[in-house]
């Protein structure tokens, strides 16, 4: 019985990415024979019943398509008398035998609906909205299913990058149609996230539309692929090898991997055999940072010497469970990206800290005059937007702790705009928006803007325009307390300001101690482009401005 490529709907060629038995492998029926791989899905080639592996047609990087015979099956006893026409006729009649061939022509029917959709003004497809330069978005919370009743600004999905978190919300009121995505995928700008049917009641007004209505022109849809079909289980779905809902997947061959095709692709450029790899996705799916995650600790394990990559010396790994009892608790996707983004700042950028102190009495008095008039306006005022304008007056002046150092290591890109970071602390981690053309705005902008988007990154509202752009930052613990730190530039930037507790000193005047409020400032800044006469001259310019806010006037 010939093994063959099943209709690939509307894909040309796939590739053979893994060969899971040999020849004279008994196989059961279902038993996976190979994994194929199109520019969107992954999909296994099961035996189409229990049986003898006579021959392998196919290798791994052929690239086949449809009808291409990959292998030949010697069907045990039972099966012995069925030519391959009756097999094909049971795989007709028996419903699991329809699993194979089910989701290519999911596919296909897939196209047809949306045509269909298309039609009628009442089917709405999600988008992912336009997310900036983010990579790697990935879903990773799902809030909805088919055939919930949605209202208008219900949570639909939940995107992820390596910035941030992004909700996507319901922008008409309906019925969910279809979930187009699974946890843990990979999407990107216009992918297809879920189909609804809207009741014809409220709209956002908005303009911030993650929706694409059907009305729009038929071919602006995505055109259906295997890729679009939603992955949730192997027998619906072209997209990823995933195990079955009852787990019996696990233990079949063709569920020994389970992983989306980016990461398949990503395993074999690296060299790396995904079996060996422990996925840490939803139901234990291999992701692209297992993979990583993976080659990182063989390079580390791998040297001899004691040093880790880049000759930095090694930590020494130590079983702490035999001190005592221990807890793992996985990091947040934001918190191992942060992790990732200070240690390539520190290893790569010589980092000075120069502390200072700043009396801030005056200004102080004239927040608190204006504490009754921000109240009537709405907004909080804290000494943050202060401690803003007064940087955006520094940056002016000194245009080289505004830039970035060119890739050439031989030029400074100097921006003509200013943009502060201001690092947020958030329960998933730290997250750094940007607050744009920050120059330009008042002190009551500032302030309604630092609010606004500290609430963004707390309720994982912020967009990615939100997160990208900064070209300074600003790093605020005084909230906490603290006398002082060490702030980590956010590279490509090359300063940042650590702001800690304001405390009230008593401070000689010339005559006698008075008690005056003093506010430490730690200003980090990247060696290679700021000596430290600059450091001090920039810090010296913002201890003067904010101690006298009349110059922030000038
Ligand atoms: N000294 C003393 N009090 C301060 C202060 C300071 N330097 N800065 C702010 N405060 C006061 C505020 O005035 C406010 O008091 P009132 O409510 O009485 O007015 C209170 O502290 C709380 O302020 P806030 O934190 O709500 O607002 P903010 O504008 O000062 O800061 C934000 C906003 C988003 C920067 C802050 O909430 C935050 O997340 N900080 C943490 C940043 C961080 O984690 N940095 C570390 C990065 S490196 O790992």
């Amino acid at each position: 019985m010939d093994v063959t490529i099943p209709n690939l709907g509307d894909i040309d060629e796939v590739e053979v990415i893994e060969i899971c038995a040999a020849v004279g492998d008994v196989l059961a029926e279902n038993d996976t024979i190979v994994v194929i791989e199109s520019d969107k899905a992954s999909m296994d080639i099961p035996s189409p019943a229990a049986g003898t592996l006579k021959s392998l047609q196919v290798e791994v990087g052929e690239r086949i398509t449809e009808g291409h015979v990959i292998a030949t099956i010697e069907a045990d006893e039972s099966s012995d008398d069925k030519d391959e026409s009756e097999a094909a006729e049971e795989k007709d009649a028996e419903p699991h035998r329809q699993e194979a061939s089910e989701p290519i022509k999911s596919s296909l029917s897939s196209t047809e609906d949306k045509s269909e959709s298309a039609q009628s003004s009442q089917e709405i497809e999600v988008l992912v909205p336009d997310i900036g330069d983010a990579s790697g978005v990935v879903v990773i919370e799902i809030a909805v299913q088919e055939g919930d009743v949605i209202e208008v600004n219900d949570l639909l999905v939940v995107l992820e990058s390596d910035k941030a978190s992004m909700e996507i919300t319901a922008e008409h009121a309906g019925t969910v149609l279809e979930v187009a995505v699974s946890v843990d995928e990979e999407v990107s700008e216009g992918s297809l996230l879920a189909r609804l049917r809207t009741d014809g009641a409220g709209k956002k007004s908005d303009a911030q539309s993650s929706e694409k209505a059907a009305e729009e022109p038929a071919e602006k849809a995505p055109p259906a692929t295997a890729g679009d079909a939603k992955p949730q289980s192997r027998s619906d779905s072209t997209g990823d090898a995933q195990p079955d809902d009852d787990g019996r997947g696990q233990d079949a061959a063709s569920a020994k991997v389970y992983a989306g095709p980016a990461t398949r692709r990503l395993a074999r450029e690296l060299g790396v055999d995904l079996s060996e790899i422990k996925g840490t996705g939803s139901r234990n799916r291999i992701t692209k940072d297992d993979v990583k995650d993976f080659v990182k600790q063989q390079m580390v394990a791998g040297r001899s010497g004691g040093t880790a990559g880049g000759g930095l010396p090694q930590v020494a790994q130590i079983d702490f469970a035999k001190f005592g009892p221990v807890e793992m608790v996985p990091l947040t996707r934001i918190q191992r990206r942060g992790a990732d983004n200070l240690h390539r700042s520190w290893v790569n950028l010589p980092h000075v800290t120069q502390h200072d102190e700043t009396d801030i009495t005056d200004l102080e008095d004239f927040r608190q005059s204006l504490k009754q008039e921000a109240e009537r306006k709405g907004i909080k005022i804290t000494p943050l937007a202060f401690i803003v304008k007064a940087c955006c007056h520094a940056l002016r002046e000194y245009p080289n702790f505004n830039a970035s150092l060119h890739a050439d290591g031989q030029q400074l890109v100097r921006k003509q705009y200013i943009n502060i970071g201001m690092a947020v602390d958030t329960p998933e981690g730290l997250v750094v928006p940007v607050i744009k053309a920050a120059d330009e705005k008042s002190i009551w902008q500032l302030s309604a803007e630092i609010a606004d988007l500290s609430d963004k990154a707390r309720d994982k509202k912020l967009a990615m325009d939100d997160l990208q752009g900064g070209t300074f930052s600003v790093s605020s613990l005084g909230a906490l307390g603290g006398t002082g730190f060490t702030p980590i530039v956010n590279a490509p930037e090359v300063a940042i300001l650590g702001v800690s507790k304001l405390q009230t000193k008593p401070l000689w005047n010339g005559e006698a101690f008075v008690p005056r409020k003093v506010l430490p400032l730690s200003l980090s800044y990247d060696h290679r482009v700021i000596n430290g006469a600059d450091g001090g001259r920039f810090m010296n310019y913002l201890v003067s401005s904010l101690a006298d806010i009349r110059r922030l006037a000038l």
